[in-house]
């Protein structure tokens, strides 16, 4: 033994200190980032531990802590809906009414005090549909929730005044008006990312970007939330991929091949986490923008963008058309409830001409 030791001369000593420093840097390091970076914020779990120094790591979307003192009904592993799909080939949830307990999804959300910023806008004569809209998401949209409505608007004055409750706020975005719709169209993705980056990183956790000629008619909530959130088309649903209104020629950036394509989503509704709905905005303008410069405009602007998008980008939930539907048409069985929809619209009274 002691032979041995008289090999451990001075400078290996020194180097094996070194190395051993360097292991604990990277360590500490690698922790820290993986703490805060990765993992999200520090929450302390909701079950009443709280004098308790330790910590949860808590992502909101996987991480879900439950009240030990809610009774809810059993849920079923034999027994559910049977007249729809709730469940993508990808395995991202589809969400329809009777596949989701709204109190327990409450519950294991409130304690992380989450924020939810939703947009909508109002250019030109669309302001008229506000008042419904604003008062109608406070009876239905995230209730008992912090949400932050951005209006844009060209005609900030027409703006009304919703009473809204504590936690919940409005701020009116003023915006150039256009008559050109392609413009409008174009400018929706630029703004939302425009906002992600500039008021909303660090403030907020989810957003939800919204078509202002719609009501809210029943609950819009925590079943909603999920990295990344598209809206099953209501016109499109029980239709063969063949028959779905996307964009045909190669040509554009938004091109989707025959044969290819998982549901016709909707551009009336979408959002999810800051940083996936910025990567979409992003993604979408800048697509929309080098096909203007070829002169290209998709057949259904923004929305052909997104369907590209969620092809390639599966959405890791799905709302049933439960949450987007459109008045004019009557309800199938299979929608038990309609939470959001589209008002019939005079289009000649309120589209500017082009
Ligand atoms: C829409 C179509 C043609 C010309 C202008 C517009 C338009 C849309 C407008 O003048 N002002 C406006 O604020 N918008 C916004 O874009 C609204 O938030 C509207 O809900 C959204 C999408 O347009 P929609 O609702 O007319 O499209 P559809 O497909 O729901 O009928
Ligand atoms: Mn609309």
């Amino acid at each position: 033994m002691s032979f041995k030791m008289h090999l451990l001369t001075g400078r290996t000593v020194a180097v094996i200190l070194l190395v051993l420093l360097l292991l604990g840097v990277l360590y500490s390091y690698i922790w820290r980032h993986y703490r805060d970076g990765i993992f999200g914020q520090e929450v302390r779990p909701a079950d009443g531990s709280s004098s308790r120094v330790d910590f949860t790591i808590v992502n909101h979307w996987f991480h879900l802590v439950a009240s030990d003192y809610l009774e809810y009904q059993q849920p079923s592993i034999v027994q559910g809906r049977t007249d729809v799909v709730t469940v993508t080939p990808w395995l991202a949830p589809i969400v329809w009414e009777g596949t989701y307990n709204p109190q327990l999804l409450d519950s294991i959300y409130r304690p992380q005090n989450i924020s939810i910023a939703a947009t909508v806008f109002a250019v030109g004569k669309y302001t008229k549909f506000l008042r419904d809209f604003l008062e109608t998401a406070e009876q239905h949209f995230f209730v008992g929730f912090k949400v932050h409505v951005y209006v844009f608007t060209d005609r900030p004055k027409e703006v009304h005044q919703v009473k809204m409750a504590a936690g919940r706020q409005l701020t009116v975005v003023p915006v150039p008006g256009s008559n050109r719709w392609q413009e409008i169209s174009a400018r929706r993705m630029e703004l939302i990312q425009t906002l992600i980056e500039e008021k909303l990183q660090n403030h907020m956790d989810y957003i939800f970007c919204l078509d202002v000629d719609s009501k809210f008619h029943g609950r819009w909530g925590t079943e909603s939330l999920g990295a990344l959130v598209a809206v099953i088309h209501p016109g499109y649903y029980k239709d063969d991929r063949s028959k779905f209104p996307y964009e045909r020629r190669h040509e554009s950036t938004a091109y989707v091949a025959p044969g290819k394509g998982d549901f016709y989503y909707c551009g009336g509704a979408f959002g999810g986490l800051l940083q996936e709905v910025h990567r979409l905005a992003n993604t979408c303008r800048t697509n929309f923008e080098a096909d203007a410069k070829k002169g290209i405009e998709a057949a259904w602007q923004e929305e052909s963008h997104l369907n590209r998008y969620m092809l390639i980008n599966k959405p890791t939930k799905v709302l049933s058309p439960e949450y987007l539907w459109q008045d004019f048409k009557p309800r199938n069985p299979e929608v038990r409830i309609i939470r959001f929809s589209g008002v019939i619209k005079n289009y000649a009274d309120i589209r500017p001409n082009v």
